[in-house]
């Protein structure tokens, strides 16, 4: 991944991350926020919420009204006195990308991290970092679903072996195929519950739109096999048949043998089909 930026035009905040502590948490200092940085939240939310409405599953839209968030850059503090109520997650501030370890310690603890930087007017579309509005508008809404809730912990919580087996990039896979990209079938068409996805509006439409996407069925063994974009729109999603089917589908799964069979192996290429497989069409409806 990209290194953390340093650059402080027009944020004092971004990549900063000297008097961040072991943890790599740091305060929000939301009063740091301008009003500049609050209307470009507001343009970003107005664009974002659009789509929302037609684009994204049932969970998140209900998780994105809960939070009330479309006024101003959100207090964390005041998304976590109803995340803590609804399934017992934190939201903590980060300075941007933090150590693999760190990361899912927080996640097995139930943390998640917050970049508290907002991204810039020339980045409205497009940013490789995580930021504020990535972090918040995108993963937010969905900590509030029980099952989304329960996988995180389970995924932070898996992190450990995967380092200690050298197949991190097999269990990484599945946290941007799911979480970041994923995609899930909902009243007779596909909607997105990724946060990768609904936080950019040109890949939300192309995620469900674009003909030449390939959207397969979830399969994790497939998805630990497989490379994906990390500067551009991937050219493969895959589909849960509902958000439960992720606990389902790996409380069960031993992914012990599976990184031993695979993890020496060169990944399937993004957008590459297997023998036999069958890529599902366009959203609809
Ligand atoms: N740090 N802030 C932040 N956000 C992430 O999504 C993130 C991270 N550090 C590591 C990481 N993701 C991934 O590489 C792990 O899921 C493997
Ligand atoms: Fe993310």
């Amino acid at each position: 991944m990209k290194t953390p930026s340093t650059q402080t035009t027009t944020s004092g905040l971004r990549g900063e991350y000297e008097g961040a502590g072991d943890d790599y948490t740091v305060g929000q200092h939301w009063h740091a926020y301008t009003p500049e940085m609050h209307d470009r939240w507001r343009r970003l939310y107005a664009r974002q919420s659009a789509l929302v409405e037609t684009h994204a599953c049932a969970a998140f839209r209900e998780g994105l009204k809960r939070l009330d968030c479309a006024g101003g850059i959100p207090r964390f503090e005041d998304a976590n006195a109803i995340l803590e109520a609804a399934t017992g997650w934190t939201l903590v501030g980060v300075p941007g990308f933090i150590p693999d370890a760190v990361f899912f310690d927080h996640l097995a603890h139930r943390r998640f991290p917050v970049t508290r930087w907002l991204r810039e007017e020339h980045e409205l579309d497009y940013l490789v970092e995580p930021d504020v509005f990535h972090d918040f508008f995108g993963h937010v809404p969905m900590l509030l679903d029980p099952t989304i809730a329960d996988f995180l912990e389970l995924y932070g919580k898996a992190g450990e072996r995967a380092m200690a087996m050298d197949a991190l990039p097999m269990l990484a896979r599945i946290y941007w195929y799911t979480i970041e990209f994923g995609l899930v079938r909902e009243d007779g068409g596909l909607r997105v519950f990724g946060a990768g996805i609904i936080s950019s509006s040109g890949e939300t439409r192309y995620a469900l739109e674009d003909r030449a996407v390939l959207r397969l069925p979830f399969d994790a063994e497939r998805v630990m096999r497989t490379g994906y974009m990390i500067d551009a729109f991937q050219k493969t999603y895959f589909v849960l048949e509902s958000l439960p089917q992720l606990i389902e589908d790996l409380v069960g799964l031993d992914f012990g043998p599976v990184y031993e069979k695979w993890r020496a192996e060169t990944p399937i290429p993004a957008g590459a089909l297997l023998p036999g497989e069958a890529p599902f069409g366009e959203m609809i409806p």
